[in-house]
């Protein structure tokens, strides 16, 4: 009696304890709503499961989580053909449903003769893995499951994290901590971390992990680091997740010894073919290669007067055997053209329908670097006869990196709703990356890792609301931001709607906050050299140009802006006419984009009715604004959650606020230096001098 008494006890106040934000989204805390709790115990008392492969029992294991710490019951396991009821998981009799493909599910429920019933079905075991999960996010989020009729398929076929990890564990441009890969310890000790990885991604449908960074390694290819790589492999199988590697192109010299690594040479091709042999013995699945390649340093197939197509291919031949495939990136740029923006476009746009069918070129989501706000890349107009992938960066390199509460749905939605009009009107992005628009039955989504090895994976609680969102959206590339935010946060924190609402408000405003305060109409890449924290508009010591900020901003007596009109560099010209036409006439150009494509006088005229200079100063203060309402609001919160991850959030937001007003007093009284007119009255008056932020030198910022 006593021991049941103190299972309840334990089991409605376990909400209350602390956190350490180690359990992401799959925290699975009891069920509050009597009603719900009533109902889904009744689906879940017992549990018929058809299959013994070792997904089928991560599906056991999963469930029986999730309905101990939420229904507080361990669901009775059946394995029989016997009259059932209760939770249904597979079928007996497996018949192939076209409409589930390789991943999706169908969950269906309802009662039979009274008693409550719900069937999952899918073609794989991967696929009940996808529903179950599902399911049990209904019930974390506080959804009725009594009558469900859901057929549910992934919209994007590779759905990918990226990391940026070094084999001594650093991360490039991460803020989470050393990498989660201990490759040192690998493969005879597994962290326990590398199954609770797979199951997270497994639970918002992430299938693939490229282990290693683009400024790639040869090392990760030689027999002991392969070893390694499959120990990763194999855990992750289970889970539905392959493994993919960064190939370094130089990798015939360093490793095999050759003289050359010029990819039509016979001796590379065959290097590479023995290579990849030796992978695919190991890992029989093994995904393919990432390939970061004449690119800031790295070696390329241009270093032999080759093509990107020359390299992508000899790699994908090598790969095609064994069903692999490349992802080839477009990120390119070197002194040699007027614009960086115009650069990926002016070497892929004539490689189109050069490439093999097994490659994919990813393409970051704007023309230059993950910037707060970007247009989308010109070349996801530009290339019919190639499957272009999406490239986001979730870790916050230019959002804020480790401090700032960022949410990215927003930035991802405004970029895959943008029309190219390579097909007339309505040939969105969206339809571009998931291969509607040009018949590609091959898609991919990326998103650079922010995983490292902090307790809570993401380091800011928030940045794990950028990871879950990557994961919902390629399954389901038309959910809103809203609608991930609402899931992120019933499941991470509660199902209360005076938590809820006033949090996902907050996040909902949070990315503009960050262009407000960073980057506002247009400006872009103004950040410090190097390690990108903390503003540093005046930059312009180093050698390139485009490395310069004054080279992003162009502010002068005359104005401020990149002139990227026919006036100007015309790299407006990449995009469609109906595109262009949005953004040419200075007049008509939305404002957020302003500065991106005009260099417009200190007086020109904004569509508030405003001079540019003083909304310059309205957007920087309103971005301050804004943060300090994110702390007010934050604080009201205080009964909802628990005060670990709430005085850390608080603690994060207060930082969030001394960087915004930094960003905030450095800019406009660096730019004020150009305009030479007074902060409007109304504003806040910097309490610095210019020279005291220019002053500001921070050496070890994380992930340089
Ligand atoms: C830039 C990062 C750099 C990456 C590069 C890339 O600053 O660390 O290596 O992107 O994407 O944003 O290759």
């Amino acid at each position: 009696m006593r021991i049941l008494l103190l299972a309840i006890i334990t089991f409605v106040f376990s909400s209350l304890k602390a956190e350490d934000g180690y359990e992401l989204w799959l925290r699975y805390k009891p069920v509050e709503n009597k009603n719900l709790l009533t109902s889904y115990r009744s689906f879940l008392k017992e549990i018929n499961i058809y299959g013994k492969s070792e997904t089928m029992q991560i599906i056991k294991d999963e469930l029986k989580k999730a309905s101990l710490g939420m229904l507080g019951q361990t669901p009775v396991f059946k394995s029989t053909t016997q009259k059932t009821f209760g939770l249904i998981i597979g079928s007996p009799k497996k018949t192939e449903n076209s409409n589930f493909g390789q991943e999706g599910f169908a969950i269906n429920s309802g009662t039979i003769d009274g008693k409550a019933i719900i069937y999952i079905y899918a073609n794989t075991d991967i696929g009940l893995l996808y529903g179950v999960f599902h399911l049990i996010r209904l019930m974390q989020t506080g959804q009725q499951i009594a009558m469900l009729n859901i057929i549910s398929t992934p919209k994007i076929k590779l759905r990918i994290l990226d990391h940026w990890d070094n084999l001594n564990r650093t991360v490039e441009r991460g803020y989470a901590g050393f990498s989660i890969w201990d490759w040192h310890k690998l493969p005879d000790y597994i962290d326990k971390r590398y199954i609770d990885y797979a199951r997270a991604n497994a639970s918002i449908g992430i299938n693939s992990t490229v282990l290693t960074n683009v400024n790639a390694n040869a090392v990760v290819l030689t027999k002991p680091y392969l070893e390694k790589v499959k120990a990763l492999a194999d855990l992750f199988r289970p889970y539905g997740i392959k493994v993919y590697l960064t190939a370094r192109f130089s990798a015939p010299i360093e490793l095999g010894k050759l003289k050359t690594a010029d990819p039509l040479n016979d001796t590379v091709q065959l290097w590479w073919k023995q290579k990849i042999k030796e992978v695919y013995e190991l890992i029989p699945d093994f995904g393919g290669f990432l390939v970061k390649a004449n690119s800031e340093g790295q070696p390329g197939p241009q270093d032999y007067n080759r093509t990107h197509a020359d390299g992508a291919n000899m790699l994908a031949d090598a790969v095609a055997p064994f069903n692999g495939i490349i992802m080839w990136r477009a990120f390119v740029y070197s002194s040699s053209s007027n614009d960086r923006f115009k650069q990926a476009y002016e070497e892929f746009k004539p490689l189109d329908g050069k490439f093999r069918k097994n490659v994919l070129l990813q393409v970051k989501n704007g023309p230059i670097d993950f910037q707060p706000r970007e247009p989308f890349s010109p070349l996801f107009g530009a290339m019919p006869q190639t499957p272009l992938m999406m490239e986001f960066q979730l870790t916050q390199e230019y959002l804020g990196q480790g401090t700032h509460l960022v949410f990215e749905a927003p930035l991802f939605k405004e970029v895959l709703n943008a029309d190219t009009y390579s097909k007339g009107k309505g040939s969105t992005v969206t339809k571009v990356i998931d291969g509607s628009l040009n018949n590609f039955s091959l898609s991919g989504i990326a998103g650079v890792s922010n995983i490292g090895n902090d307790i809570n994976w993401c380091s800011h609680p928030f940045a794990q609301a950028n990871w879950y969102a990557l994961g919902r959206l390629c399954w389901d590339i038309n959910l809103s931001s809203a609608q991930i935010a609402d899931e992120w946060i019933r499941q991470t924190f509660s199902n209360d709607p005076s938590f809820v609402e006033p949090v996902k408000k907050i996040m909902l405003q949070s990315r503009e906050t960050l262009v407000n305060y960073m980057t506002p109409l247009g400006l872009t890449h103004i950040m410090y050299n190097g390690h990108h924290y903390g503003p540093m508009p005046w930059g312009n010591t180093l050698n390139r140009p485009d490395w310069n900020p004054v080279y992003y901003h162009k502010a002068d007596a005359s104005g401020i802006g990149f002139d990227r009109t026919s006036n100007g560099t015309n790299a407006l010209a990449q995009y469609a006419v109906e595109v262009q036409n949005e953004f040419s006439d200075i007049n008509k150009c939305p404002d957020e984009f302003l500065l991106w494509f005009h260099h417009a006088s200190w007086d020109h005229k904004m569509h508030s009715g405003r001079t540019l200079w003083d909304e310059l100063c309205n957007k920087y203060n309103s971005g301050v604004d804004s943060v300090r309402s994110f702390i007010k609001q934050w604080d009201s919160l205080k009964k909802y959650i628990d005060e670990d991850r709430l005085t850390q959030v608080d603690q994060l937001l207060n930082i969030q606020l001394k960087e915004a007003i930094w960003w905030r007093n450095a800019c406009l009284l660096y730019f004020q230096t150009f305009s030479k007119m007074p902060i409007p009255t109304q504003y806040e008056k910097p309490d610095k001098t210019l020279e005291y932020y220019q002053n500001i030198r921070i050496l070890y910022a994380p992930g340089n």
